[in-house]
């Protein structure tokens, strides 16, 4: 019998996450680009995606996602980005920090601590491992805070301690940025901040800085991916610079599929 396509394989489906991710934006440009018609992007959300992912991965049936790292996917699956020739989900970028405009003279040291913020790709996985075994995030970020002291100084250096001040940060649930914002919380709530963590999509987040009710959120992926909120935006709020550096989005499959290229799929 004929082997069956690539698209067959897979029912023309490509697993996505929330509908408002830069991610899914960058997947319909891709299906335009490679003339992916028949295909479908599933919006559903990181949880659901990883969920897929895990149950395909586990009977070793082909599965295509949305993907991105840092992620502890790389580390518990064997899995590969599909080659985008022609560029659609861009180079290597940042995750940056931004605040609402006022911060630093409302809650100075909030705002030097954001700032002064930076971390690894590897320093972020440590967190992100422990909250995918199983761990509570706001536990496996404050003992990633007690084993990384050092780091964790440089955050804090020459800044003051408060007596209660409300701070609310913003995130989307994606592993990465869960961990990212429950650490810099427990930074936060170590220095006197009671702090606030309002989970939402990424319009609302991206809008809720620039109007000010948020007051800062680490999950700005930058140029690229955000790219849209930041234009829209641009102006209402203050960009914090890198907090995190060389990320990367794409298309990813288990190593066991036999494809390399988004331009496979077609075949
Ligand atoms: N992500 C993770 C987000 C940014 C963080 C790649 C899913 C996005 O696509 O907007």
């Amino acid at each position: 019998s004929a082997k069956a396509s690539v698209g067959e394989s897979v029912d023309y489906k490509i697993i996505g996450i929330d509908p408002g991710a830069g991610l899914m934006k960058a997947t319909a440009a891709a299906v335009e680009e490679y003339e992916l018609s028949d295909w479908d992007v599933v919006e559903g959300s990181g949880a659901a995606m990883t969920a897929a992912l895990k149950k395909a991965y586990n009977k070793k049936e082909p599965i295509i996602i949305t993907g991105w790292t840092p992620h502890w996917k790389f580390s518990e699956f064997d899995l590969k980005y599909l080659e985008d020739p022609k560029g659609v989900f861009g180079g290597e970028e940042n995750i940056n920090t931004i605040a609402r405009l006022g911060l630093a003279e409302d809650h100075p040291s909030a705002y030097k601590v954001l700032d002064q913020f930076n971390w690894t790709a590897d320093e972020m996985a440590d967190v992100m491992v422990k909250i995918t075994d199983g761990e509570d995030p706001e536990k496996a970020a404050n003992e990633w805070i007690k084993a990384n002291a050092d780091k964790v100084s440089t955050w804090t250096e020459g800044v003051e301690k408060v007596d209660g001040d409300k701070i609310t940060l913003g995130y989307v649930a994606w592993d990465s940025e869960i961990a990212s914002t429950n650490v810099i919380s427990q930074v936060l709530t170590e220095l006197g901040y009671n702090v606030t963590l309002r989970q939402i999509e990424a319009g609302p987040l991206w809008a809720g800085v620039a109007d000010g009710s948020l007051d800062a959120s680490v999950a700005a992926w930058l140029p690229i991916t955000h790219a849209d909120y930041y234009e829209k935006f641009e102006g209402k709020f203050e960009d914090l610079g890198p907090n995190l550096k060389g990320t990367k989005i794409g298309l990813v499959v288990p190593s066991y599929m036999d494809i390399d290229s988004i331009e496979d799929l077609n075949k």
